[in-house]
């Protein structure tokens, strides 16, 4: 027998007697690999004279090819045989519920989908929001905004204050979104109109305050930015927020350090079987606060109030969440209950959006 005729029979006993598809890799490489047996056959080509290349070519190509085509047809085998035995051993349970995705079973807290709400809202209105930090100089939370120096929400019974650190400084948790507005007042210039949602804490804890909560408040400031636009301004958000045609509105006056004039806003609802509606009924419900930037607030933060003025609002995310998803109690917004989640929390996709639906 011939050299390449021992390599054929070899080759091709090894091929058929590979189990499984690594071992006729292993085959493969040892035979047709940079370093294999026929490869190392061929390369010995180079060195022949023409005649012997010739017919010495010829045959090794042809034990290549047929190496080649045993290698395929084993593979094939393996292959089949494979799957076989998984079709013998696997088996599915057609019975199994379908498990949601992700997307399905998480869920938006309602905190977080009235902010979305409030953006969409107010985003149509021409409104950008902005954001600040919730730790906070008592110049940014308290002095700019006209806060007299001995003025109760600066005790230490309603505010968190830090430490005073190196410099003597006593920072603050932000009592209310007002600092991101002195902010932007600082650092941009009139038409400002901007909504400032976020977390705010005070020194308060029972059935209806815990010492986080959020509050939304919004900015316009122009040259001749009125009271009417304020009134308008919310009318337009109670019917979009609230998702009803029509509300009245009952503007009060009150008193805010930051304001002046100030009012309290009642909104028109219905209160029946522990159920409250908005949009009807003879009875009402305080929803904000709200009044003109106080003179003093405008120069504290660089605008001069002889050619700039402007109004601002600022309610409880919390609440208005309460009353408009009919949730009774406000401890479980924080207490981070999957089971209280599943039930009020929203579905992830759905977005709210003026055209779509804020709630559907
Ligand atoms: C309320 C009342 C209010 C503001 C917040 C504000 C902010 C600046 C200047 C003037 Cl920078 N005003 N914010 C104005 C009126 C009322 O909040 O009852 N919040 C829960």
């Amino acid at each position: 027998m011939s050299d390449l005729q021992t390599l054929e029979s070899s080759t091709l006993t090894a091929i058929a007697g590979a189990t499984d598809e690594t071992a006729l890799e292993a085959v493969r490489v040892g035979a047709l690999g940079k370093k294999g047996t026929i490869s190392a056959l061929l390369a010995t080509l180079g060195k022949m004279s023409p005649d012997e290349r010739k017919s010495a070519g010829a045959a090794i190509n042809a034990l290549k090819d047929k190496v080649n085509e045993a290698l395929t047809a084993r593979r094939t085998v393996l292959k089949d045989a494979a799957l076989e035995q998984r079709l013998a051993s696997e088996t599915v349970d057609v019975t199994l519920p379908v498990r949601e995705a992700a997307s399905e079973r998480g869920r938006i807290h309602p905190i977080s989908q009235v902010m979305d709400e409030l953006t969409a809202i107010f985003a149509d209105m021409g409104f950008s929001i902005a954001e600040g930090p919730d730790i906070e100089s008592d110049d940014y939370n308290f002095t700019k905004l006209n806060f007299p120096a001995g003025h109760p929400a600066r005790e230490m019974h309603d505010t968190f204050f830090f430490e005073p650190d190196a410099k003597g400084e006593r920072k603050l948790l932000r009592t209310h979104t007002s600092p991101v507005q002195v902010r932007t007042m600082l650092a941009s210039q009139p038409p400002i109109r901007v909504i400032c949602p976020g977390r705010t804490y005070r020194c308060d804890s029972d059935q209806t305050h815990t010492p986080m909560f959020h509050q939304v408040e919004g900015l316009v400031i122009d040259k001749s930015a009125h009271l009417g636009h304020l009134k308008w301004v919310l009318e337009e958000f109670c019917k979009a927020f609230f998702e009803v045609p029509n509300v009245k509105m009952r503007f009060r006056p009150s008193f805010f350090p930051f304001t002046e004039p100030s009012m309290e806003v009642d909104i028109q609802c219905r209160r029946s079987g522990g159920e409250i509606r908005f949009g009807e009924g003879e009875d009402w419900l305080e929803i904000l606060g709200c009044g003109m930037v106080h003179p003093n607030v405008l120069r504290n933060c660089g605008l001069d109030p002889d050619v700039y003025q402007g109004f601002a609002w600022g309610m409880g995310i919390d609440r208005i969440a309460m009353l408009k998803y009919g949730m009774p109690d406000l401890r479980p917004f924080f207490e981070a209950d999957v089971r209280w989640l599943s039930h009020y929390g929203f579905r992830p996709l759905d977005l709210p959006t003026l055209a779509g639906g804020l709630s559907a």
